[in-house]
């Protein structure tokens, strides 16, 4: 059954009849598989035998539905709105490839047709040339300013300055890039810090927001990101990408239950428009089959 999703599994485990120790071994497995994490897996398989213990499971739809439920309470997700009044930080970050600078210019995209608020986009990954270029392609294509100096230059001086252009503008909304090197995660926490010391020294807390960039094929390895970058910045969201693909983002489920960071927005391509809000309801369904 290889490529199907965890819900056909599961369903398909659960013709075999009979909640034998070897059908929750089995299960087990296949939860962990699906990236829902070893502890995540662990309790709900512990639920799921009080449930058939007390009488509360018979068939399989009460099966599917008690499993739905439990990963129901553990998902967090809230509907981020910038404030239109007042000047929005939002720092992406994220390991390289995840999808970072392609999320920029669609949540600035997403700005645009939601508020009608344009964004500055602040090239904070000075890592690579390509980086920058990157951006200032998509704030070219989107007609949005792009604030950026040369590649090996401080990224806190580019977002510094990306925030003083957007007060002089009277700008809502900055979005700014980040390298996600994460080979030395020492410095990469410094680095971190320092920005986040920069932009709190420039803005009020309530409108900064730190996103972290989630790739839905990843697997727990996005647990340990998570970790990460909570641990240097205190997470504010997570936009999982690369939805479209075959992976159905079971890793965010071990992220909300470890770390009580709530799923804010999907990536579910590579044009703009490829983006949504994150909805709990859809991904539940999405990922069981239900
Ligand atoms: N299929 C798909 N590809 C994506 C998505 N988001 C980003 N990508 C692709 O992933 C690759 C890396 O994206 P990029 O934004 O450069 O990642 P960064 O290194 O984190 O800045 C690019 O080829 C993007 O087009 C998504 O939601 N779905
Ligand atoms: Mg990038």
């Amino acid at each position: 059954m290889a490529g199907s999703s965890l819900g056909l599994k599961i369903k398909n485990l659960l013709t075999r009849g009979k909640f034998s120790e070897e059908f929750f071994e089995d299960l087990e497995d296949l939860l962990i598989e699906g990236d829902i994490g070893a502890v995540t897996a662990f309790e709900l398989i512990a639920q799921i035998k009080t449930d058939i213990k007390n009488k509360k499971i018979s068939d399989v739809s009460d099966f599917m539905f008690i499993v739905k439920k439990y990963l129901s309470d553990i998902i967090l997700s809230y509907e981020y709105s910038p404030d239109v009044d007042n000047l929005n930080v939002i720092l992406i970050l994220g390991v390289n490839g995840v999808g970072k600078t392609t999320t920029i210019a669609k949540l600035a995209q997403y700005f645009k047709n939601e508020y009608k608020l344009d964004s500055i986009l602040s090239a904070g990954d000075t890592f690579r040339a390509a980086a920058i270029d990157q951006l200032m392609y998509h704030g070219d294509k989107l007609n949005m300013r792009v604030v950026h100096q040369q590649t090996g230059s401080d990224p806190g001086a580019v977002i510094y300055d990306t925030i003083e252009s957007a007060v002089s503008r009277n700008s809502k909304i900055v979005i700014a890039d980040t390298a996600g090197r994460m080979h030395n995660r020492e410095n990469l926490v410094k680095e971190l810090k320092k920005i986040d010391k920069i932009i709190k020294s420039k803005t009020s807390e309530d409108t900064y927001k730190k996103f972290l960039v989630i790739d839905a094929t990843t697997g727990q390895n996005g647990l340990r990101q998570a970790e990460s970058f909570n641990d240097a910045v205190n997470l504010d969201g997570i936009i999982l990408t690369k939805y479209d693909s075959s992976s159905k983002g079971g890793i965010i489920i071990s992220i909300c239950r470890d770390l009580k960071v709530p799923v804010l927005f999907l990536g579910t391509g590579e044009k703009y428009d490829d983006f949504s809000r994150f909805n709990k309801e859809d991904f539940l369904h999405d990922l069981l089959n239900m």
